[in-house]
């Protein structure tokens, strides 16, 4: 093989993985105007640097009825970063101005709404139990799952 093969193969190669790469890198979760989120599981390869999460919206109400956001916090953070959410109220999109305990966080969105946040990786470390929710008032406790570092 030639120099010159190989680094067309090498190049070609890279070109092949992107899209795969790309596809598993970005998840998403969907919040209906049942106080509800689809999934109560969400997993993130290790093998991406950045993840992006998009959160839809499927019901009708408002956001400020029926708003909802996606937070992830260590499971230890959760009801603190929660609480403290909604003392921070909606002007802050329920989250805490500079909460250090927030690993990523979506805007609040009303129903028909989209929104996505990207994060690293390196932000999470394998074995450590993480939580997402949505920090709108009264809606943590429902909703609210485990997102897995893989
Ligand atoms: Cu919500």
């Amino acid at each position: 093989m030639t120099p010159v093969t190989r680094l067309v193969l090498a190049v070609t190669s890279v070109f092949w993985a992107l899209p795969a790469l790309a596809d598993e890198c970005d998840i998403s979760i969907s919040a209906n105007d049942a106080m509800q989120f689809d999934t109560k599981e969400l997993s993130v390869p290790a093998s991406c640097q950045q993840v992006t999460l998009t959160l839809k919206h499927t019901g009708q109400l408002p956001a400020g009825v029926m708003g909802h956001n996606w937070v992830l916090t260590k499971t230890a953070d959760m009801s603190a970063v929660a609480t403290d959410g909604i003392s921070a109220g909606a002007d802050n999109a329920f989250i805490k101005p500079d909460d250090a305990r927030v690993i990523a966080a979506t805007d609040v969105i009303g129903g028909g709404a989209s929104t996505s946040v990207t994060f690293d990786t390196s932000a999470l470390k394998k074995g450590e139990d993480y939580s997402f929710f949505c920090s709108f008032p009264g809606h943590w406790a429902i909703m609210q799952g485990k997102l897995q570092l893989t």
